[in-house]
């Protein structure tokens, strides 16, 4: 049972804390050009609080999204915005306007705190919203304005269980859950995986890719991070090259990835180079045993895969150092309990695959939905996935339940595609499933059906591709489109997507 004070404040808890045990001058966030050390973050969140809360009103309670690609001005704005007592709404900066505007219809920020490059799409979406951005160097902008403030600025004495993150999730419609968060999750989980199995050192450097718009960024690049004293280096875009080369450069120890990026950093041929790294986290998908085995044989390094999930907040189940075994996703976290489940809720022996069920600290809260009912049954979060537990305690990743596509770490829901794809003139009907790919695990692939008097062919199938890269964020098109005469359907007219997954998968 983990235990935290009636009144917490997560953002002062780790950052005023990390600068109080281990100093202002230790290096705190990098990129390829600054060091942030441990004060300079915390003075530029405390004067960011300053300007939201005295000069944009904002008042314990009020919800700021916040929208950017990774960067050390974003992480002291979510610092300021917990800080003044506020609520932060997460948001990944690849989101399209109507993605933003899905979500903030339930989220209803009050403030939106913006990088300078990525208004347009907010605008947009929210109009009526006040919004303030940063970066850009006009001197009006949230830095500029918070220069002249106080370093100083006593945290809002919030209880453990007020939220903290409201975040979304993708969810298998493409209509986004919000899941709440509070102060002690944001602890927790760094007393639950971060202490288990993470060990993370003041000496030790982090880097990785996931967005801090996504909870395991969130986690691997802040709340990790700042828990330990440790530094992290933060880059807007990873390309495999780009990830090597930083490794190298910063003596990084510490990596979170998805699969995707671990097969590709062998491919750059750098693997044998990267050896100061001590610790690889796996997580947004399932980590094949052939890829843990590939990268094992060129660096040496044995990856930590986990499964975690934005309802849960970061990861439940999780290999553990010394004891994996390559291929499962390994045991329950401490502080977690997880579960094979049947469809009506009852456990399966060992080695029988069914639903897999987690309860914890961190989780799970809807805000304001019914879809709560089906996904938290008897306190326990119904993941969506298919899983097998070993006699030993280890689970073994089978599939996705459901129609969610998971490629290269992404979540992307099928019907979502379709439609996008569907407010192209030219497509009378699409139908949304993964395929298996190499290097991605699963590709996005549609089946499209065009209307009469439209031509199928490369042409037609760029032209949808572009069209849904700008409806909905880009890293959702789909990369394979085949043209049909017809879909599939149930007497019911239910698109039938496991035959056209099935077809998706025999092609491949
Ligand atoms: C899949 C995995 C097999 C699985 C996440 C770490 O991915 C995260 O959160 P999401 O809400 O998606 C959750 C779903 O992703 N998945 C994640 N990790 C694994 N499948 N093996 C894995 N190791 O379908 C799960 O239900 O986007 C991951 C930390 C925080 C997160 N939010």
């Amino acid at each position: 049972e983990l235990r935290y004070p009636e009144r917490l404040n997560c953002a002062e808890a780790l950052l005023d804390a990390a600068v109080a045990r281990h100093g202002a001058d230790r290096p705190c966030l990098l990129t390829g050009s600054e060091t942030w050390t441990y004060g300079d973050l915390l003075r530029r969140a405390n004067q960011i609080a300053g300007v939201l809360a005295e000069d944009l009103g904002l008042v314990p309670g009020n919800r700021v999204l916040l929208r950017g690609p990774n960067g050390p001005w974003l992480v002291a704005a979510w610092f300021a915005v917990l800080k003044a007592g506020g609520v932060a709404v997460t948001t990944m900066h690849l989101l399209r306007a109507g993605e933003i505007a899905a979500l903030a219809a339930r989220t209803e920020p009050d403030l939106v705190v913006c990088d300078h490059r990525y208004t347009a799409d907010v605008e947009a979406a929210l109009p009526g919203v006040p919004a303030v951005v940063y970066g850009g160097g006009s001197g009006d902008d949230l830095i500029g304005r918070s220069e002249a403030r106080s370093p100083d600025f006593a945290a809002v004495a919030t209880a453990a269980d007020d939220v903290a993150l409201l975040a979304p999730t993708s969810g298998t419609t493409g209509i986004p859950k919000i899941t709440a968060h509070f102060h002690r999750d944001v602890l927790a989980i760094n007393d639950t995986f971060g202490r288990h199995v993470l060990a993370a050192r003041p000496d030790d450097v982090f880097t990785g890719t996931p967005p801090l718009g996504f909870t395991f960024g969130l986690g691997g690049l802040v709340v990790f991070p700042l828990s330990a004293g440790a530094a992290v280096v933060l880059m807007e875009r990873a390309t495999p090259d780009g990830l090597a080369d930083l490794i190298v450069d910063h003596d990084v120890t510490t990596v979170f990835t998805a699969p995707t990026m671990y097969r590709a950093l062998l491919a750059t041929g750098k693997g044998r180079a990267l050896t100061s790294l001590r610790t690889c986290v796996s997580a947004g998908e399932h980590l094949p045993a052939t890829v843990w085995r590939d990268f094992h044989a060129e660096t040496g390094l044995e990856i930590v895969d986990g499964i975690g999930c934005t309802e849960l907040l970061h990861i439940f189940i999780s290999a553990a150092p010394d004891r994996i075994r390559p291929g499962s996703t390994g045991r329950v976290v401490p502080g977690f309990e997880a579960a094979v489940l049947d469809e009506e809720g009852r456990p399966v022996p060992d080695g029988v695959a069914g639903r897999l069920a987690v309860k914890g600290p961190t989780g799970c809260r809807y805000l304001g939905d019914d879809r709560q009912r089906g996904y938290v049954a008897g306190g326990w979060n119904i993941t969506g996935d298919t899983y097998v537990r070993d006699a030993d305690g280890y689970f073994w990743y089978q599939a996705r339940s459901d129609d969610m596509i998971v490629s290269a770490g992404y979540k992307i829901a099928g019907p979502e595609v379709e439609q996008a794809l569907v407010r192209h003139p030219d497509v009378l009907e699409a139908g949304v499933v993964g395929a298996p790919d190499p290097l991605r695990q699963m590709i996005v692939k549609a089946y499209v059906v065009l209307r009469d008097g439209a031509s199928p062919g490369p042409e037609k199938a760029a032209e949808l591709q572009d069209f849904a890269k700008r409806t909905i964020a880009p890293y959702k098109y789909p990369r394979s489109i085949e043209f049909v005469d017809s879909l599939p359907r149930t007497l019911t007219g239910k698109v039938q997507r496991y035959l056209l997954r099935e077809s998706a998968a025999g092609q491949a």
